[in-house]
């Protein structure tokens, strides 16, 4: 008999089950498996009875449903158990056949599995899938990478099962060598805690400063929906806010302050820190939780430490159009900053990046999907070298208008005590990058004073360091060529 399969998906929690149905719906046939069986067997007699899904009671039988070459995803818990199933898996494949994990795995395991599988003659397909239980089924954006001779062999199921934009692009492409793909996926995660976090700022302001209801601020997010700031979480936070609990009063306001996270925001700050790229915005949207979960602590200094009252006396409407404001242009620092970050694991991890395929694919399915991100596909289009997001004329402009708002935002959030994190660093980095001169030559003199670091000078050519004996005391002993 001949395998009907065209793919094996292993791991039927919900986003897998849900990416079964999504490829039975676009005219695959799915293989489906998992650990525990009776899963399996729930899955057939449910969701998937009357459709061509085949259910696997063992990774032979699995195996043996599969054309060739085969084609095997995982969507389990990532870590061990994706190597576990590696490992299981590889005695039953030939040379050619593909393993894909679109678990939430960390680029380094990518790296390291591209590698492992390609040793044994397989190919490795690490993809970041992004859009939770909704997309999953209705079409997620999907960011593969891994061993490049694989996207040919996975392209037409993934490019049919994920998202379109308008013109019916598909929100899928391939990213790029080993861990590209799930690199990318972690700094989609980073710049969604960004974005999250500013528009809670936004709220904050809102509530804290301007006194303003749920039901008002509702109204506020159905407005900024309909302009640039047009995206899926400004359009959920407009339902929040209008949501209300069984007893009628908005249950947002009685949800616990406190935030958790799983780790790929976290992730991403470290990789930045290794890269030295200063993805601010994203820090402070990381910290803001850690902040938060201090629940108790922040309980009690509330009672002991005081600040100014927060009432914002400005005028309401012109105000509410300076948050917003605040919100599109730090909006703007932080995709800045993203896309430098990526740029600099490009050129660290040997991976040929292309920006304006990855805003499409971020455009739609995803959590952080928006407006804004067509207009850095487009600024990417136009200038395929573009060194920086802000130095593209229209988002240049953007700021430019959003400027005065922007900075009486932070300015009013300093002097009325309402924290303004992510606003406020995204301010300073932006009056950082335009700085010809920053005050660093201080700090290189005070490297040098006590630790003979050197420092260049500005009349002298880079690369000619330095040293000078501050005190008399001590030595003249530096690390280079030059003294002065
Ligand atoms: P299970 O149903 O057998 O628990 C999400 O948790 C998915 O990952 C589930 O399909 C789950 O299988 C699978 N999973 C979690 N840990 C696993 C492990 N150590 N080995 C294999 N599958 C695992």
């Amino acid at each position: 008999m001949e395998p009907k399969g065209d793919i094996a998906l292993i791991g039927l929690a919900v986003m897998g089950q849900n990416l079964i149905l999504n490829m039975n719906d676009n005219g695959f046939t799915v293989v489906a498996y998992n650990r525990t069986i009776s899963k399996v067997d729930d899955f057939m007699n449910g969701e998937a009875k009357g459709t061509n899904i085949i259910g696997a009671r063992s990774i032979e039988e699995m195996v043996k449903h599969l054309k060739r070459p085969r084609r095997i995803m995982m969507l389990v818990k990532a870590g061990q158990a994706v190597d576990d199933f590696i490992d299981q898996i590889i005695p039953y494949l030939e040379p050619g056949d593909i393993i894909i994990d679109g678990g939430n795995s960390l680029f380094q395991d990518s790296i390291r599995r591209t590698e492992y599988l390609n040793a044994r003659g397989l190919l490795f397909v690490g993809t970041g899938v992004s859009g939770g239980e909704e997309g999953a089924r209705r079409g997620p954006s999907i960011m593969p990478g891994g061993h490049p001779d694989a996207w040919p062999h996975v392209k037409d199921i993934f490019q049919a099962i994920s998202a379109k934009v308008e013109d019916g692009s598909p929100c899928c492409d391939w990213v790029g060598n080993d861990g590209a793909g799930h690199y990318v996926k972690m700094i989609h995660n980073g710049i969604e805690y960004g974005d999250m976090q500013l528009i809670c700022e936004a709220y904050h302001l809102m509530k804290e400063g301007l006194g303003m209801s749920a039901d008002e601020m509702h109204e506020v997010f159905a407005d900024w929906n309909k302009g640039e700031l047009d995206s899926y979480l400004i359009e959920i936070t407009r339902d929040i806010l209008g949501f209300k609990d069984i007893d009628g009063e908005p249950l947002v306001e009685k949800i616990l302050d406190t935030a958790g996270q799983k780790g790929t925001g976290k992730w991403t700050l470290i990789n930045s820190a290794e890269l030295g790229i200063p993805i601010t915005l994203i820090g402070e949207a990381v910290y803001s939780r850690c902040i938060s979960a201090m629940k108790e602590e922040r309980v009690a200094a509330s009672k002991k430490l005081r600040g100014p009252k927060p009432a914002i006396r400005n005028d309401r409407t012109k105000f509410i159009e300076d948050i917003r404001s605040a919100l599109y242009a730090s909006k703007i620092i932080s995709y800045a900053q993203g896309f430098m970050l990526l740029r600099a694991a490009a050129s660290d991890y040997g991976w040929k990046l292309k920006y304006g395929e990855i805003a499409l694919m971020w455009r739609g399915g995803c959590i952080i999907r928006s407006q804004f991100l067509g207009k850095i596909k487009e600024a990417f289009e136009k200038r395929k070298r573009l060194p920086n997001l802000l130095l593209d004329p229209h988002f240049k402009r953007e700021i430019r208008k959003c400027q005065r708002g922007w900075r009486n935002v932070v300015a009013t959030a300093a002097k009325k005590g309402i924290p303004a994190p992510a606003f406020s660093t995204a301010l300073n980095f932006f009056d950082a990058f335009r700085s010809e001169r920053l005050p660093a030559n201080l700090l290189q003199a005070q490297r040098d004073y006590f630790g003979a670091h050197t420092y260049e000078r500005i009349d002298h050519e880079r690369g000619e360091f330095f040293h000078t004996n501050w005190t008399g005391r001590g030595g003249n002993v530096s690390s280079t060529t030059y003294d002065a």
